[in-house]
Formats: structure tokens, sequence, C-alpha cells
């Protein structure tokens, strides 16, 4: 009785300040939080006094530094977070919740000691009242303490279980305190805003535009209440609005509906990304107090995909063509701050893409809120990825985690494909053909057909879509092409199987067979290091031109064909994957951006070929420093790649007028004269009337093919054994050369051949194993086997001598044993292997093998002081006793 009394009067108060005072607050609270990785036992009841907490801010996560070591595996458990909310007295005629934009994967909320809420999958929001659970006091402010209880561990009825990422954990995303009146717009709905913008009808003359939603009312009387709704256009001038009374029943929620129309409205596409804005408004009735207020972006456009002429955007037709993105960035694991997101975000943008595929989970907001911004349609999926379990469990949190993905997002224009199960044939599970396994992919395509229904009824408005493997005939058996209404392809012929025009050939084929069925490529891309750079690049040697080579392929069939609606290039940026090895470990690096997000040479071919005002640059801009063996006029003669929209390319090298060479599909390649030194290179093209330069400083070593015409002087060789690559190390500014054979008055190696991977491998050299103890994966990974001899004719002088070695056979055990050298020879599956090293006919190693330092998969090092006398020049010999010789890296440096 006594709120009854007095709360008309309250009101009015407010009413006076609520031209501009804000009713619902809502407030990050990342800045000081304790962390504790581990259990903490007797938590929340009793706090142990013994507990060791670490001051941090959210965004968090616990494996940041796991992601950089040799160890394989990351912390997958138990970690704790605290933090103290010192809140006024005021809070107790509030309603307040906690909000967090995710935290991977099972979340316990304890407010001062009391569970308010447990969520799980780590790539959704979830928000609790905590209201029941505060303490408030009369004036000052109270402590109320928070603790939350995360676990990133393996459990089988939660998504992703298999995944080519890193699942980081930590409370990863921001965290908000939200104070709201004790009417408000619905905020227990799966952490969504509460309000439902649907366009049913748009076209070029009108907009039909209906906003729904539930109010709250925690008073324990009826409220006679009024729903007004305002629309602005993008210059905040008001054009619309309606207010409607609704009454709200006591202690629940009360439903509201309207519409409105816009006539000529002005549309949302890529190139015009026009937003209205809608403001949701309850007003009391009989006070005219404002009571709560929530925003959301109007973007106006209507779209479809049709399965031979593929998408249309607001009756236009649109090739969809942009990148998959994943959440995480060099150092800082997946915990970025919202400035990150929208980098990458404009970096697709400026790409000039129109479309991103949010890929494998639902990302931070900031994402969809810089798509509405930017003019970037969006795909996006929830994390079920490889495999699924079979029980209700796993089921119950699929569909959580889509409800959750569908009511959050709702709201943006930029949305218009909804997608789950990523490649859920890719390893099936049993026995082929068993009836284990075919109970299982029936399982798959019963909660295929759940999802499916389930994001109908909570979405009418938007496409669905599964994204698959290249085998058509087996989703096709099982039945899964048929359940969405848009089946999207990962395809990568030319990079996991050998021939590149099988991709053209899929293409035609699947359409062939399903031609009432929309597609879009979902994923393509190659793998590329940006240290590594080739000049006769092939697949899988992880070089910035077979990348570059690979999309140029892609892009060009994708454009031809009229029936692809859209395509996805996998993926925006480099980005983690623990059990990844390759020439990065735990990288995938079908980036075309690094994980610090520099450009590879397939971005700038992507924005020579989509943007449409001009461009022009140099490619290879980690290849700044290079190395080659001198031709008979003391130059060497190497690529240099241009990428721009003009037609025609004048390179300039050193000042002087090279060549002037037309473009094919964006992409220029110059052979150039490199001279010792500095050299200057300027591209320059006119495209559509405007000049576009670039100029890039190469610095050149130039290696003397002869030592008797010009001595090393100073200056060093590095050699990459088995390889075909060139190897840049800016760091320590080295260029590592592939090898050649010995000739006389020059330098190489005698005997043995390239290794190679058994039959099936994907490479054509070297192996793909994680290299311990050297961040030089690339060199180590090759290896010339059988070596007898390397020699270097080199003058009389003072030289160092560095051999690399690395067993490319047998695998180690475990890192950590493999750091014990003294137990080397406890490795499993080790290859026997003994040889003697002799400089200049000394044996400098005796018996090098598998029984010492010659550990599976890890770099083995040594540097020796040599004297090159009598003009003899120097001589390394290996000599097997059991076995073959190996050598990986050779360099030579002369000291004087
Ligand atoms: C795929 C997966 C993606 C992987 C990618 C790759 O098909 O969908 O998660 O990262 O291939 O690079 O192998
Ligand atoms: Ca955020």
């Amino acid at each position: 009785m006594m709120i009854k009394f007095f709360l008309p009067l309250l009101y009015v108060c407010f009413f006076v300040a609520s031209a501009h005072s804000q009713t619902r607050i809502r407030q990050s609270i990342n800045s000081n939080w304790s962390f504790h990785k581990g259990d903490i036992k007797g938590l929340p009841a009793k706090q142990p006094a013994d507990v060791r907490w670490q001051s941090v801010s959210i965004p968090h996560s616990w494996n940041t530094e796991d992601v950089t070591d040799d160890e394989p595996g990351y912390y997958r458990g138990i970690s704790w977070y605290k933090k103290t909310l010192y809140l006024p007295a005021s809070v107790k005629n509030k309603q307040t919740y906690l909000y967090f934009e995710g935290a991977n994967q099972v979340a316990e909320v304890y407010v001062n000691g009391q569970l308010a809420g447990k969520h799980v999958g780590g790539y959704t929001a979830f928000s609790f009242l905590i209201q029941p659970y505060l303490k408030a006091g009369n004036d000052s402010l109270t402590a109320n303490e928070v603790l939350v209880k995360l676990d990133n561990s393996y459990n089988e009825s939660i998504p992703p279980l298999d995944a080519d990422f890193t699942f980081f954990g930590g409370i990863y995303r921001d965290v908000y305190l939200i104070t709201a009146d004790n009417i408000h717009f619905d905020m227990d709905n799966y952490a969504s805003s509460g309000i439902q913008i649907k366009t049913p009808l748009v076209n070029a003359n009108t907009a039909t535009i209906s906003i729904s939603g539930k109010i709250t009312n925690r008073f324990t009387s009826n409220r006679n209440l009024m729903i007004m709704t305002e629309i602005s256009d993008a210059e905040g001038k008001l054009i619309k609005k309606v207010q409607s009374p609704v009454k709200a029943n006591a202690s629940g929620n009360t439903a509201f509906m309207q519409q409105q129309q816009i006539t000529m409205p002005h549309l949302w596409s890529p190139n015009d990304p026009y937003l209205y804005r809608i403001v949701s408004k309850i007003i009391d009735r009989s006070t005219g107090a404002l009571l709560d207020e929530v925003s959301n972006p109007l973007g106006l456009r209507w779209y479809s995909f049709d399965a031979a002429k593929g998408f249309y955007l607001n009756g236009k037709p649109l090739k969809l063509i942009g990148a998959s993105r994943h959440q995480d960035f060099k150092d800082m694991a997946n915990a970025l701050p919202d400035a990150i997101h929208q980098r990458d975000m404009e970096l697709l943008k400026n790409m000039g893409a129109n479309f991103v595929r949010i890929a494998h989970y639902p990302q931070d907001p900031a994402i969809l809120e810089a798509c509405d911004r930017l003019g970037l349609l969006a795909s996006v999926e929830i994390p079920i990825v490889n495999y699924i379990t079979e029980s209700d469990s796993f089921y119950n949190n699929c569909k959580q985690m889509q409800i959750e993905m569908v009511r959050q997002n709702f709201n943006h224009p930029s949305i218009i494909i909804w997608a789950y199960m990523n490649e859920v044939l890719l390893r099936p599970k049993y026995e082929k053909n068993s009836d284990e396994q075919n109970r299982y992919f029936a399982s798959i395509t019963a909660l295929a057909k759940q999802i499916e229904a389930l994001t109908h009824q909570e979405d009418s408005g938007r496409y669905t879509m599964i994204p698959c493997h290249g085998d058509y005939n087996l989703y096709n058996r099982v039945g899964l092409t048929a359940v969405p209404q848009i089946v999207g392809w990962n395809l990568y012929p030319g990079w996991y199987s050998p021939r590149i025009e099988d991709f053209a050939g899929f293409l035609d084929k699947y359409h062939q067979e399903f031609p009432q069925k929309p597609m879009i490529v979902t994923e393509f891309g190659a793998d590329a290091d940006t240290r590594i750079h080739s000049t006769q690049p092939e697949r899988f040697d992880k070089s910035i031109e077979y990348q570059t080579y690979y999309h140029q392929y892609y892009l060009k069939t994708i454009l031809q064909k009229p029936f692809v609606a859209g395509a996805a290039i996998w993926n925006l940026v480099d980005f983690n994957s623990e059990q990844r090895k390759d020439a990065t470990p735990h990288i995938n690096t079908k980036g075309i951006t690094t994980s610090e997000r520099i450009p590879k040479d397939a971005y700038f071919f992507y924005q020579a070929n989509l943007l449409k005002k001009p461009f022009l640059k140099i490619g290879a801009t980690g290849w700044k420093l290079r190395t080659g063996i001198a031709d008979l006029n003391n130059t060497c003669t190497q690529q240099v790649y241009i990428f721009t929209n003009g037609v025609q390319v004048q390179l300039w090298h050193n000042g002087k007028m090279l060549q002037n060479q037309a473009t094919n599909s964006g992409v220029a390649v110059f052979q150039v004269p490199f001279t010792n030194g500095n050299n200057t290179i300027k591209a320059a093209s006119t495209v559509n009337g405007v000049v576009c330069e670039d100029i890039a400083q190469i610095n050149f070593k130039l290696i003397p093919a002869l030592f008797k015409n010009k001595p090393l002087q100073y200056t060093d060789l590095n050699i990459s054994l088995g390889d075909r690559r060139f190897f840049v190390d800016e760091k320590l500014a080295q260029v590592w050369m592939p090898e050649q054979p010995y000739h006389k008055g020059s330098w190489g190696y005698i005997g043995g051949k390239v290794f190679t991977m058994p039959a099936q491998s994907r490479q054509s050299f070297g192996s793909d194993k994680d290299i311990y103890g050297t961040d030089m994966d690339a060199i180590y990974q090759t290896q010339r086997t059988g070596i007898q001899a390397f020699k270097f004719d080199v003058p009389d002088g003072e030289y160092e001598l560095t051999l690399g070695f690395a067993e490319l056979e047998g695998k180690a055990t475990s890192p950590a044993l493999v750091y014990n050298l003294g137990n080397a020879a406890q490795t499993a599956e080790a290859k026997q292997r003994a040889f003697d090293v002799l400089i200049n006919g000394t044996t400098v190693i005796p018996s090098l093998s598998t029984q010492n330092y010659l550990v599976p998969q890890t770099a083995y090092t040594t540097t020796f002081r040599v004297s090159a006398k009598n003009s003899a020049g120097i001589t390394v010999n290996f000599k097997p006793l059991k076995g073959e010789a190996i050598l990986n890296a050779i360099q030579l440096k002369q000291v004087f």
C-alpha cells in the first residue's frame, strides 16, 4: 500500500526531468575483476583464504598464453571470476540485471553467494535478474559480490564438440549492469532487446513495419500504460509516431503489437546502408512519466534467392562476395575489445565485399552493428560443427542456441540467413554403411529438421542454410540437402584435393542435379604464411603466391556462374586452431590478412577486383627483404605483383621505366632485375582518369654466383634444404633461399633427395609436422635425405657455419619429453638413424643419431667456427652409419 501511495508523486518528479534523463541504465562493468585459474573448493559458500586472485579486466581469456607455446592442448576446465558491485540505495526501487555478451562455455553466476543463473554455450549472450540477491543500504553505496564459475571443458551435450578453431575459455565479451524501472520492456527473453521489428512488406513504394514485444510489470497491481513508437530518419527527423494504450497485468507480461507504414522508403543496401531508428517507449498513462525506452535500428530492404539466377536485393541481382570471420586476434585469444570487431568489418568493407559469413558461431554484437552501418549482408550460425551427440540434452542445447541467436539478432537489417551445422558429415562416426552409422545419420537429419522448423517459427522472414563439405552425394543420401532453403558448400579443390578445376566441375554438376536449390560457396581458401614466397608456387607450399593464384581462379569461376548466389572466402583473418601444424603451428593461415590484420596479396587481389574506386597496390608487402643469386649482369630477376583495377600498369625500377603491361583480372606480374642493395619500385596506372601510384623499397642481397668473382663478404647465406621457397625472417633480417645442386666455384648440395611424405600427402615436398623448439617450422619441415656433402667454394677467411636438423620421421611422444633430451631415445616410433658430420675432413659431430640430439619433430641447431684455407673452401661431409644422413638447414656467414 505504501508503495502505491507514493509512486504517483515519484513519477511526476521523474517526468519533469525525463526529457533528457534515461530510464534504463546500461553500463559496462569490465574493470576490476579478479580471476583465478582453476576450481576453488568451497565457493561460493565459503571463500578459502589462501586462494590467489589475479586482477584482470574483461574481455578476458585464460588461454592467451597457451596459444603460442609448443605444448599441444590448452587449459580446458573450471576457472572463477569475482567482482564487487557498489550499488546505491535507489537500486531497491529498480530491476537490476547482469548481462553477459558471451562467456565460454558454461557459466554459473552467483550474487552474494546465491545462484542467480546458469548459462550453457560460449557464443551467445545471457542475462540474469539479480534483484532478489542484492543488498542495498540507506544512503551509502553497498558492496555486492558477483562470482562467476566458468568451465570450458569438453562437454558432449554442448556444441561445438570438435572444430578447426580453439575453444578459448573466459568471459571474453563485455559484461553490463542494467537497471530498469519496475515496468519495462521484456528483459527475460533470451537476452534479446525485448522488441521485435519485422518488415513483412517492403517495396520501392511502401514498407510495412511491425513492432511487437512484451511489457513486464513487476508491481502487484495492473497499470494503465501507453506504448509510444517513434521512427526517425537517418538525419534524426521524426517521421512517424504511434501510440497505443496498454493495460499491463500485475506481476506479469503483456504483449503488444503495432504497425507502421512508410511510403517511398529509403532502402537499405550495401551501397547505401540507410538506417532509420525506432524508439519504443513505455509511458505511465496517469502521470505521463516515461518508464522505459529502447532503440532499434531499422533498415528497409527485401531480398530473395533464386536457384538459377542467384541473389536479389531490392529487386536487383547482387552477387554476394565476402569472407567468413573468426573472432580471435594475435596474442589476445578471443578477448577482443569492440574496436577490433568493428575494425574487422571495416577491413572487409574496404576490400569491396558486400557479405560476411559469421562463422562458426554468433559473434560480438559489435559485428552486426557494424554490418548494419557499413552495408554488409550477413549469415550467422550456431556452432554445430563436425559431430553431433545423439542425446536430448545436445538437441536441446542446439535449439536453445538457435533461439538465442535469432532473438538476440533479430532486428539487424544486415542479416539475411540463419545457418546451422557445418560439415556434419565430414568425419562420419561409425563404420561406413553400418547400422550405427545409418542411425547416426538419421539423427543428424532429424535434428536438422527440428532446427529448421524452429527457425521458421522464430523468423518466417529470413532464409536458412546448412554449410556442407564437398561430398554432395552423401549429404543428398542422408537427406540434409533437402532440409534448409539454401545449401552452402565448403569447397577446397586445388587445396585439400589436387585439381583446382574440380571447383568449377563441382558447381556445374551440383547445379545440374539440384536445379531448384539455391547455393552459396560458404568456404574456399588456401593457407599462406606471410614469411613464405615462391617463384614457382604450388599446392600446399603455404606461399603467398599460391594463395593468390588459388583466389584468382576461384573468384573468376564464382563470377562466371550466375547460379552461385554468393561466396565467402575462408577466412578474412588467420585464426587460432590449437591442433593445427602447418608452417605456423596452431594457426590456420587461410586468412587473407594475418592474425594482426596485415593484408596478404590475396586481399589486394580482391580489392583490385571488387572496389569501385581507383586502386593500385604493389604486392608482397612482407617481402621487402630479398635474396637471390647474381646473374652475369650482376642482377637477379624476381617477380613483383601489382594489383589494380586499371587495365594497364607501368613499372619503374630505380627510376627507369621498365615495362608497360596489361592487367589480367586485376593482376600484373613483372620480372624485375634487382640490383644489390636498395631497389625502388614504382607502379602506376590510370583508372577512370585518376592516376594511382604505389612505391616500394626492396632491399636485395645479391649472392654471387661464383665466389671467385665476388666473395660472400660479410653477408650471410641461409639455405633451406629440400625446399623450393624463400622464407623471410624480418626480425633477424635474414632471408632463406631454396637449395641448389653444387657446381664448381659456387655452393650447393651433393647427393640425396628432397624429403617427401607418403603418397597420399598433399604437399610435394617437406613435412606438415609441428617442429618443436623453433618458430621457423617451415625451414625445419623440409630436408634433404641421403645427403653426401655440402660445399661452399668460398675464399679463404674466417666463417661461421650453422647446421640445422630435425628428424621428420617418427613422432615425439610428448614435447615435454622432447625437451628432456636425455630421454630422447625413449621417443615412440623413432626412426633409427645415425651419421657423422665432418667439416673440412674433421669429424665435428660424431654419430648424430635418434639416440642423442636427433629427436623427432624437434629442431637441433649448432654453429661452428671454420677457417677456409689454401683456397679449398668449406666442405661438409655426411657419413651414414645407420639409415641415411639428413640436413634441413645450413647457414654460412663470413666473420672476417
Ligand atoms: C573447413 C571447415 C573450417 C576449417 C577449414 C580449413 O571446411 O569448415 O572450419 O577451418 O575447412 O581450413 O580446413
Ligand atoms: Ca562487445
